[in-house]
């Protein structure tokens, strides 16, 4: 090696197109804190949390990190990491303290105050609307996403709230995880950790539908995401760019020859044809449809061209694989192979790890559904952060599995998939649902006696990725 190689930066040949967006993703309930402040109305979550017993250590968002006090703090430790980009929610019962109804000014105020101190300071702002945290009223009066009723009131939040911010926010995201919200809170999910052992996730409103209703549930997601699509359109701006964050059930191919590659494309859209896959295509497969028989969802064409509606980009949440593929020669033309006892896992019981899920997630996004923008809108581990006797968090192997992860989006990226930006799970620690704050999955330490911030090890390596632009 000669003197030149030797000190050429590690990163060259590694880069990521000009443009790519490097950005954080937290959710309001995960991290606002002021749960009934400023007239905000009660959600699913804060009944939840107050429920003792159902959150772990009866951890709760009450406080959470204080964001909606600390906002401006915030977003300076997010420019200080390198961030150019921030997926963060909104608080439905914050806009609408009922659902429906007269919008509360103070809590479109609280957001508006925040866009204007991102864009104050360069970063550019990404707003989802459902990241979980339903108006307890709709959940009481109609029983949540099992109405209509529900779905149209989203349309109409989403609608006002495009309205209100679109003179600045330029992307929207409808709702976050269809999948995971809607299994966790109406099924009861089970999630294979290896070995052939399962885990049972829940959330509000806990419950366990028959199919017929469950299906109906899921179509009843879908739909408000087409509703709220239109109503983005109607009510933004010319430039408004709409689309979806979902946590799609990713099928990697055990070996990577083409007939693995097909058959794993073949599970990918098998495996989401009631969430992503309708979303695309505006039809559920005839699998889906036969596999549901007299329990599948009630539906007209007019309300699936309306799922169907077009969006500007695809974001997807990408965290593991969820099964490893074989082709078969029978119906569905794919079969999945256990995960081992030993697989190696992040600190999560479900995050089974393996990078390469990073490349092929969107790469089958687009094989399976042509070439539109992509977004990673989040990725990340949780990890066993300690404060070292020096104050610095030495999270070595959050650092091992971003870069892991990131070489294989850029391996992706390098073959002219059109990803136009990754946002990483979490900015800071938050709460982590059912798993209270003691899952770690920030580039942020958050000590949660003095609610004092300590950028971590990897935040470091965030900061020099984002500002090469490339895998450092
Ligand atoms: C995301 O999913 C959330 O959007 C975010 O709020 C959360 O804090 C973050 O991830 C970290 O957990 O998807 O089939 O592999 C949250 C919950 C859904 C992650 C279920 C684990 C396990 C089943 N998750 N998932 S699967």
């Amino acid at each position: 090696m000669n003197a030149s190689t030797a000190s050429a930066p590690a990163s060259v040949g590694r880069r990521f197109p000009d443009g790519f967006h490097w950005g954080v993703a937290t959710s309001a309930y995960q991290i606002e804190g002021a749960w009934n402040e400023d007239g905000k109305g009660e959600s699913i979550w804060d009944r939840f949390a107050h429920t003792p017993g159902k959150i772990k250590n009866n951890d709760s968002g009450d406080v959470a990190n204080d964001h909606y006090h600390r906002y401006q703090e915030d977003i300076a430790l997010m420019k200080s990491i390198g961030a150019t980009a921030y997926r963060f929610s909104i608080a439905w019962p914050r806009i609408f303290p009922e659902g429906t109804g007269q919008p509360n000014p103070k809590g479109i105020g609280f957001y508006s105050r925040l866009v204007d101190e991102l864009l104050a300071v360069g970063i550019e702002p990404f707003a989802t609307l459902y990241h979980w945290d339903l108006p307890l009223a709709l959940q009481d009066r109609y029983g949540g996403w099992q109405s209509k009723e529900t779905v149209k009131a989203f349309a109409d939040y989403a609608g006002y709230v495009a309205g209100q911010l679109g003179d600045r926010v330029k992307h929207f995201f409808t709702i976050n995880e269809f999948r995971s919200f809607v299994e966790a809170g109406y099924r009861g999910t089970d999630v294979q950790v290896g070995g052939g052992k399962t885990i049972r996730l829940g959330a509000p409103p806990e419950l366990q539908l028959p199919p017929a209703e469950l299906n109906q549930v899921r179509h009843h997601a879908v739909l408000g995401h087409g509703l709220a699509v239109q109503a983005i359109r109607a009510h933004g701006r010319a430039d408004t760019k709409v689309g979806f964050a979902e946590n799609m059930a990713a099928a990697v191919p055990a070996i990577g020859t083409p007939e693995y590659v097909k058959a794993a494309e073949t599970a990918t859209r098998e495996l989401n044809a009631a969430f992503l896959t309708v979303m695309l295509e505006g039809r559920y497969t005839n699998a889906y449809l036969a596999d549901a028989g007299k329990d599948a969802p009630k539906f007209t064409d007019e309300e699936l061209t309306t799922i169907g509606s077009p969006v500007d980009f695809a974001g997807i949440n990408v965290y593991r694989p969820n099964v490893y593929v074989a082709p078969s020669g029978q119906p569905p033309g794919y079969r999945t192979i256990p995960i081992s006892a030993s697989h190696p896992k992040m600190a999560s019981a479900w995050h089974i790890f393996d990078p390469e899920v990073m490349y092929w997630a969107p790469r089958q996004v687009t094989s399976l559904w042509g070439p539109k923008p992509i977004f990673i809108t989040e990725n990340g581990c949780a990890a066993a952060d300690t404060v070292s006797g020096d104050g610095n968090i030495y999270d070595s192997d959050r650092v091992m599995f971003l870069r892991a992860c990131l070489s294989q989006l850029q391996r992706a990226t390098s073959e002219g998939v059109p990803v136009h930006g990754y946002f990483h799970w979490s900015a800071q620690d938050n709460l982590e649902w059912l798993s209270g704050f003691g899952d770690r999955f920030g580039l942020i330490y958050v000590d949660f006696d003095t609610l004092e911030r300590t950028p971590k090890l990897s935040a470091r390596w965030f900061r020099e990725a984002a500002c090469q632009n490339a895998v450092v």
